[in-house]
């Protein structure tokens, strides 16, 4: 289902020229005649508009510094922003062999809790008692204070008062100076997280690489619903040693050791590329665009990674991996694929999902209408990659015997759970294809949109003009849309489901995606357009 450039047209004439002429820019036809097509991306929101982008602090505290579990994380500033960064993006943590449940701090907020008074005379020594509380409470590993945008307005310095509080208590204090205003959007927060832990913790710690193990990180991986988890599962019985997931679940002892892995995988290159970017300058460690999303996009991430270490032994044992799991899912992928064959989806995420969920959409034969970023830049859009090569002795290389996971049982026994012959589920097993993926653009067809920083008007004429079977977004216009009839997943924290990525997560995701589809109370619900007791004006009120 696709739009015209007459449609686009009479969405944009809402806007005054000024305002049209820029967000023409941001919104595009997919045109297969035009070899490279291109959008603007990663520009300012234009004042007045509400689009559905985060701010600096958002990006630093709330996704790259926040999950790291074993650290006190501070947020210097009001209530509120502490409490719209606590807990609902649904990062999981949990004690591990290194760090103990008294250590794990992910489920508490702490905030200096900003008042007027404070903006007035300054909030330093409210800060500076805060640590020392926190400190003698719970006796964190290291403490992190994250600014929020009144203390770049009235200039507390919170550098000093970590300082301070670093020699008062001998433990690392990190000050992000992530004040919501900076830069367009969370990327500019991102980035100001990624210089600080790379130039303070990634590096410091003494640990010391096995040379017979091949050691990898996964940056840009947020066990958002214990997607990480799902990783770990798959790349451990491949025979990896999973050095650090980065942040989700991660300790400060292991990214302090980050730099003992022979290769960074990128899940999410919008948060995390910087860092990947500046090891393989001051390490030699290379790094590789990964997606694990989606059955087609792990497999192929899988392969991908085997062929970085060039190991013949790596590459049988993920044909094996690979081989296993999808004997297990496939057969039940196949009956949520005929609910979910043929049907249409909008999904507008941050700045990696989209195209990530749109290979795993692509799987469950759904075709993705419209596909946008809320601050992604143009690679994102655009999809490239260059996969490198390591030298490595791969014969002294130690890859452990595949062993039984623990539902091995219920692998072997699928077809009994899902109530079908051996023989239907055999035949099952091998029907689905799972074809390569290009990226967001080359993935679509001749008239879908691409949109960049899209504000309500926009989502609101593009569902009543295309009316897709879902909307994948977030939670500001998730109910919105339920309100046009149309159902909408959360795809920031998964609503309460996940994990989604790797072979078990498809399976949850397309699940929930086909229980949505079969949802009857969607049909009860009349659009506002479709309203006829309802004038035009009435609808937009
Ligand atoms: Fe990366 Fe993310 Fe995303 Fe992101 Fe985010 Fe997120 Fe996201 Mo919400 S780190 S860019 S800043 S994949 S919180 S886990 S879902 S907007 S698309």
């Amino acid at each position: 289902m696709s739009i015209t450039e007459e449609q686009l047209e009479e969405m944009l004439s809402r806007y005054p020229d000024k305002v049209k002429k820029n967000r023409k820019k941001h919104l595009i036809l997919k045109n297969s005649a035009e070899a490279c097509q291109q959008i603007e991306a990663n520009t300012r929101t234009i004042p007045g508009i509400i689009s559905q982008r985060g701010c600096a602090y958002a990006g630093c505290k709330g996704v790259v510094v926040g999950p790291i579990k074993d650290m006190v994380h501070i947020v210097h500033g009001p209530v509120g922003c502490s409490y719209y960064a606590w807990g609902t993006r649904r990062n999981k943590a949990r004690a591990d062999d290194t760090t103990p449940p008294e250590k794990v701090f992910t489920p508490l907020c702490f905030t200096t809790d900003m008042q007027e008074s404070d903006i007035v005379f300054g909030g330093d020594k409210k800060l500076a008692k805060m640590i020392d509380q926190v400190v003698e409470i719970f006796h964190p590993r290291a403490v992190s204070i994250c600014a929020t945008c009144p203390v770049g307005l009235i200039g507390d310095d919170i550098n000093a008062v970590a300082k301070a509080a670093e020699e008062r208590h001998g433990i690392q204090v990190l000050s992000f100076n992530c004040e919501g205003y900076k830069g367009v959007s969370q990327s500019a927060g991102h980035h100001i997280a990624n210089n600080n832990l790379m130039e303070h913790v990634i590096g410091k710690g003494t640990a010391e690489k096995n040379p017979d193990d091949y050691v990898i990180n996964i940056l840009g991986e947020y066990n958002i619903g214990g997607d990480g988890w799902e990783l770990e599962r798959i790349l451990k019985d491949i025979g990896y040693t999973l050095n650090c997931i980065m942040t989700g679940d991660a300790s400060y002892e292991k990214i302090r050791n980050l730099h003992i892995a022979d290769l960074n995988l990128v899940q999410c290159h919008r948060s995390i590329n910087y860092i990947a970017e500046m090891m393989e300058t001051k390490y030699g460690i290379p790094w590789l665009k990964v997606n694990f999303i989606g059955v087609t996009a792990t497999m192929a991430s899988l392969r991908e990674i085997a062929q970085c270490f060039n190991d013949e032994k790596l590459i049988e044992r993920t044909e094996m991996v690979i081989a296993r799991e999808l004997a297990r899912v496939t057969p039940a992928l196949e009956q949520y694929r005929k609910i979910c064959q043929g049907k249409t989806a909008f999904i507008f995420v941050g700045g990696s999902r989209s195209h990530h969920y749109q290979a795993l959409l692509r799987d469950l034969g759904m075709d993705v209408v419209v596909a946008g970023y809320e601050f992604a830049h143009r690679d994102d859009y655009e999809g490239r990659q260059v996969i490198p090569t390591i030298k490595s002795d791969a014969d002294s290389k130690n890859i452990p015997e595949l062993h039984p996971t623990p539902d091995e049982e219920l692998y072997q026994e699928a077809h009994v759970h899902l109530k079908m012959s051996k023989e239907k589920y055999d035949e099952l097993s091998s029907r689905i294809a799972f074809n390569s993926y290009q990226g967001m653009i080359p993935e679509m067809k001749d008239g879908e949109v691409i949109l960049d920083d899209a504000n309500h008007h926009e989502v609101e004429e593009l569902i009543r003009m295309i009316k897709p079977d879902l909307f994948f977004s977030g939670v500001r216009d998730k109910y919105i849309v339920h309100k046009m009839g149309v159902p909408a997943k959360q795809m920031h924290s998964y609503d309460y489901s996940g994990p989604y990525a790797g072979f078990n997560g498809s399976l949850i995701f397309a699940e929930d995606v086909a229980n949505a589809l079969v949802t009857p109370a969607w049909k009860l619900v009349t659009a506002p357009w479709e309203d006829q007791n309802r004038s035009r004006s009435d609808s937009n009120a």
